[in-house]
């Protein structure tokens, strides 16, 4: 843990910035990669730390994975060849890796052991274990399953009809993943929708997966084959530089090669709604994931509600929301997002208090926060709870403080976006 003083004195931010892979499409590129027989190419792999934690996982079961620069070229003898783990599967900061890994491993022939590190170690796993028990799933673990480490027995599973009681991906591609493997149809009905990565990249490796209004099917059985997958630009790490470019002072900047998967783009509606400066250029040639070119300028901001079935589109962009609404006129109010206590931190509680700190004027409510703006914002001791997404948003406000940022821990930014500074000093 190191700390990074954050001196920028307002720069206005220029230029072009190729936004790097997508965590949850590079995450499932290995992993589908992984479960396929045959090899599978990766172009634009995110080398984040969450990312190579799920390269490093599936190398334990045998799988070969090499990764040069961000072409990552998986081989393997499919799910039934897997080896069984000598060592314990250690999935680091990532939520993903830990749940779908769940999913994956609670059907396979293996036995295994999966821990990570501290934050981990306090997020709820029953969310996903307890539709994985009903299929049959043999998983121990401490406080019933609750919390890592976990064993897990593959065995032969059953499908479920599966009403989710909470917006969720990881939930709803654990149960999917193991529904892959199960005898009879899984079906997963979602209580709002949820980014639909693992649904898209399973067609694309060969799977009948069918969506009607929310329900999604998936026949047992099927076998994956590998193919080609292009990872497109994280919306999640370009939302940094969109807010960056809303707030600072005479700037203009574009960012290519983002992807605006309709289950994500929540932030742009966002920003549409405040009032910024922003066009988006959808790219013709996207393949299974759509992309788009980014233009975001100075901006003069108004107030709005976040709330209800937009929540889970922009799940991860509210701290840096939250920042933004901090320079916008007006009240802007954040609710439903109670998911926010679960991620990497309580990000409710560590948005308000950090921002607190910089002289916001927020507060934090049951289910999200309000925020009053315009306020000018001032350098601060910031702490990052070892969340990546709270570093970056202390780092992106330190562009627009009076006097420094310092954050106790700025490493934990590689989870998503190990470039991030680099890409600071390339607009400044
Ligand atoms: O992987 P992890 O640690 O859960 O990462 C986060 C993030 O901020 O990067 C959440 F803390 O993203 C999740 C996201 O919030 C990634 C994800 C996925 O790839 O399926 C889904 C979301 O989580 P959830 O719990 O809503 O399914």
């Amino acid at each position: 843990m190191s700390e990074k003083v954050l001196q920028y004195d307002k720069p206005s931010l220029q230029g072009t910035l190729t936004i790097p892979g997508d965590k949850s499409i590079s995450h499932r590129s290995v992993m589908f990669g992984a479960i396929a027989t045959g090899k599978t190419t990766v172009d634009g792999f995110l080398l984040g730390e969450d990312c190579l934690s799920t390269i490093d996982c599936f190398r334990k079961l045998g799988v070969k994975i090499d990764v040069e620069g961000t072409n990552v070229s998986i081989d393997s003898p499919g799910i039934e060849g897997w080896q069984e783990p000598t060592e314990v599967l250690y999935t680091g900061n990532s939520g993903t890796t830990t749940r779908l890994m769940l999913g994956i491993l609670a059907g396979s022939t293996v036995h295994s052991v999966m821990t990570g590190d501290a934050s981990i170690g306090k997020r709820p796993m029953r969310r996903v274990i307890d539709p994985l028990r009903q299929m049959g799933a043999h998983i121990t673990g401490r406080a019933d399953g609750q919390y890592t480490p976990l064993a897990i027995q593959g065995t032969v599973l059953q499908a479920i009809d599966y009403h989710m009681p909470v917006a969720s991906a990881q939930v709803k591609s654990a149960v999917l993943l193991a529904g892959l493997r199960a005898e009879g149809t899984t079906i997963v009905r979602e209580i709002e929708v949820s980014r639909d990565h693992t649904e898209r990249m399973l067609r694309q490796f060969g799977a009948k997966v069918d969506e009607v209004d929310g329900v999604i099917s998936l026949k047992g059985g099927q076998t994956l084959t590998g193919t080609h997958v292009s990872v497109p630009g994280d919306i999640s790490s370009a939302a940094f530089f969109l807010v960056a470019g809303a707030i600072c002072e005479d700037s203009k900047i574009t960012l290519e090669n983002v992807g605006i998967n309709p289950t994500r783009d929540g932030i742009i509606e966002v920003l549409h709604n405040m009032g910024a400066s922003i066009t988006v250029m959808p790219n013709e040639d996207s393949q299974s994931e759509p992309t788009a070119t980014i233009t975001i300028e100075t901006s003069t901001l108004e107030g709005t509600t976040i709330e209800g079935d937009i929540i889970p589109r922009l799940i991860d962009e509210i701290p840096i929301l939250a920042l933004l609404a901090t320079q916008a006129n007006g009240k802007t109010i954040i609710k439903d997002a109670e998911e926010l206590k679960v991620k990497e931190t309580d990000r409710i509680t560590a948005v308000v208090d950090e921002l607190k700190k910089l002289g916001a004027n927020i507060e934090a409510t049951e289910d999200g926060m309000v925020i009053q703006g315009p306020t000018p914002l001032r350098g601060a001791s910031l702490q990052t709870y070892g969340d990546h997404r709270i570093g970056m948003m202390g780092a992106v406000a330190a562009l627009i403080t009076d006097g420094a940022v310092v954050l106790d821990d700025a490493e934990c930014i590689a989870v998503s976006y190990p470039s991030f500074f680099e890409h600071v000093e390339e607009v400044k």
